[in-house]
């Protein structure tokens, strides 16, 4: 790591104990499509304005409109979410260590940033990170938790070593059930260490990494510095930041963020009859089908009569999308869209299609489909903990 980079980090957390981050903010006020209530943009370190959910600790959503800048979120524009406000405020990447082992491990053994860098075979691929709770603000009936748009979700280019490689050798026992992830941060004012876990099949699946690269640079402070596990597919609560301890345990782990934390109504649409309590829950898993268009918001205002070429992103849990079909009539005619250049199954993946809007209004709607037939609800499907949203979006644009 070079030195600007230290200093960067170290400046980070000097500010981040004293809770003044927002100080140094350039606050803006921008037409975004935000839901309830209005937001700042604001500037953290290594990052681009990003709307403030939270400040301590900081959480933040990328501005939906910087989806259209390419099918890669940049590190600068990606989202950052923390559960406690006891984030790492210092950390030197060439001192982190990972400690491995639990119960179900033969062996326990700790690996240096140096040591997953020289002793293992990297990996690399693209994979979009999605908050369980995106796009939870748009709930009706609103739910209560972070009131997110659509922009608590990223694509990005991960290296880093298999999990896999890395659990060969602790030297599983027969009995290893779940395997637990731990990072840096820490309940500074009570309630439970952010801890998560895996099946050990999961964990083994060769595709589950550890990351310490993101788009070809170190991982952002904010994004889990020196190092994250990326599980491709997974809902972003299983991408653990700052990794610092993989337990291998023989039981399922239950502590607070497993359960009953990260939880959907154990069925198969993961939803229920609005308003009411699911009779079972599951642990969060795989992403849903979802679609956006990108190149136009809510409210935009088109030429009347000439050739726009629309864009937009998909992406799903892993099999790949097969098809996007576009409406221009608010979902009454269906056409399909042309695929951009499909750079892996877990990330997002483009599409267009060219619209020559009459004079008026006209309401934009997209849907996905992918490799296994799975899309999107034309109705908002309802969860008490508002995860999971995907209903085909609606966006309303006048020609004039
Ligand atoms: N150490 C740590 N890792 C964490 C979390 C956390 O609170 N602490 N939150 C998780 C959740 S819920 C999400 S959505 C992702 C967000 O990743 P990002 O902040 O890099 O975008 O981090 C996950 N990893
Ligand atoms: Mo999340």
């Amino acid at each position: 790591m070079n030195n600007s980079m230290n200093l960067l980090r170290r400046r980070l957390l000097a500010a981040a104990g004293l809770g003044v981050l927002s100080r140094t903010a350039v606050a803006q006020t921008v037409d975004l499509p935000l839901v309830n209530g209005t937001r700042n943009l604001v500037a953290y370190p290594e990052k681009r304005p990003l709307i403030v959910l939270t400040s301590r600790p900081p959480q933040l959503e990328t501005p939906f409109p910087l989806f259209n800048e390419g099918i890669i979120t940049s590190n600068d524009a990606f989202f950052v979410r923390y559960h406690n406000a006891g984030i790492p405020t210092s950390i030197d990447g060439d001192k982190h260590v990972i400690k491995i082992g639990g119960n179900a491990a033969g062996r326990s053994f700790e690996l240096t940033m140096a040591d997953l860098r020289t002793q293992f075979k990297p990996i690399e691929y693209v994979a979009v990170n999605q908050c369980s709770g995106n796009s939870r603000g748009h709930f009706n009936p609103r739910v209560t938790g972070g009131q997110l748009s659509n922009g608590a979700m990223g694509n990005a280019r991960w290296l880093g070593v298999p999990l896999k490689d890395v659990l060969a050798r602790a030297e599983l026992k027969n009995t290893a059930r779940q395997v637990t992830f731990n990072g840096l941060d820490t309940a500074l004012f009570g309630g439970g260490d952010f801890v998560k876990a895996l099946d050990v099949n999961h964990a083994m699946d060769g595709e589950v990494m550890l990351a310490f690269q993101m788009n070809g640079a170190d991982i952002p402070m904010l994004n889990g510095y020196p190092v994250k596990l990326i599980v491709p597919g997974y809902y972003g609560t299983y991408w653990m930041k700052h990794l610092s301890e993989i337990e291998v345990i023989d039981q399922v782990y239950d502590g607070f963020w497993m359960k009953p934390a990260y939880r959907v109504p154990d069925n198969d649409c993961a939803c229920v009859e609005p308003g009411t309590t699911p009779a079972a829950t599951r642990p969060i898993g795989r992403f849903n089908v979802r679609s956006f268009i990108t190149s136009v918001q809510d409210g935009a205002k088109l030429r009347a009569g000439q050739l726009t070429v629309v864009r937009g992103i998909a992406f799903d849990g892993g099999q790949g999308i097969r098809e996007v079909a576009y409406s221009t009539d608010g979902g009454q005619s269906w056409r399909g869209a042309k695929l951009g250049e499909d750079i892996g199954r877990y990330s997002f993946r483009e599409f267009t299609f060219g619209f020559t809007p009459e004079r008026g209004s006209h309401d934009l709607r997209v849907r996905a489909w992918n490799r296994s037939g799975q899309s999107q609800p034309m109705e908002a499907l309802w969860q008490p903990a508002g995860y999971m949203r995907n209903v085909e979006e609606s966006v309303k644009v006048v020609a004039v």
